[in-house]
């Protein structure tokens, strides 16, 4: 069960996010995160450039949570707060804090916007539509604005070698194709609400822009 992948695990644990006053339980989010990791793996070795980013960053938020200051970084509420209370995040420039809860959150935080987009142009679409179409017009509306030139070539590269419709829908591994629609109608508004609680706390904090 741990390692093979489901749309279900993704959906359980984006579920598991948020708590009874609509906190976001950084665990959970990491959580999902490696879910989709385990799930991009399984497409093939042009993605591991983006899955070995990925996991660099769950990897530096499992460190803060499981190390001395660990009950700070609970929620992303109590990590924002945390560290910035005690100037633990580079703001405008990169200094001694380069790799701050607040701006690793962040990389994944967006990455999900792309998600969101990505999934639900998936649950939109019909047997004639392009994986990778969907999958670059998602990346071209989010993460991209954030890229470097070689990182958007790179992705431009790996999004063409995303499998057809058809084989993605299975590899979701989450039943008849129906069911996987469905899963995804019930996945999206969990996944946007933690995007919608994060942003609106990294906009309200001046965050949206760390280096
Ligand atoms: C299946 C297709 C996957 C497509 C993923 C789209 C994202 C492309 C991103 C390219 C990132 C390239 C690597 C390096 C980027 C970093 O420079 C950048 C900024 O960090 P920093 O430290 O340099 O400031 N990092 C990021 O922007 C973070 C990127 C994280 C991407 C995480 C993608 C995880 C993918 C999940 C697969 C989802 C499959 C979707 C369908 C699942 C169905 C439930």
């Amino acid at each position: 069960m741990a390692d093979s992948f489901s749309l279900q695990n993704v959906l359980d644990s984006f579920k598991s996010c948020l708590s009874d006053n609509k906190e976001v339980f950084i665990k959970y989010y990491i959580s999902g995160w490696r879910e989709l990791v385990s799930f991009m793996n399984s497409l093939g070795s042009v993605f591991s450039f983006i899955s070995k980013d990925a996991v660099n960053k769950i990897q530096i938020l499992e460190n803060f949570l499981v190390g001395e200051n660990g009950t700070h970084y609970l929620t992303v509420q109590s990590m924002v707060k945390y560290e910035l209370d005690n100037e633990l995040v580079d703001l405008t420039k990169r200094g001694i804090h380069p790799e701050s809860g607040c701006r690793t959150l962040l990389r994944l935080h967006r990455a999900l916007r792309w998600l969101q987009l990505f999934l639900e142009s998936l649950r939109t679409s019909n047997e004639d539509s392009k994986t990778s179409v969907m999958c670059s017009e998602a990346y071209n509306a989010s993460l991209a604005q954030h890229h470097p030139w070689i990182i958007r070539k790179a992705a431009g590269v790996a999004f063409c070698a995303l499998p057809y419709r058809n084989t993605f829908f299975e590899v979701m591994n989450a039943g008849s194709h129906q069911e996987v629609i469905t899963l995804l109608g019930e996945a999206l508004p969990m996944i946007s609400e933690v995007y919608q609680i994060t942003e609106d706390l990294y906009a309200k904090n001046n965050l949206l822009d760390l280096p």
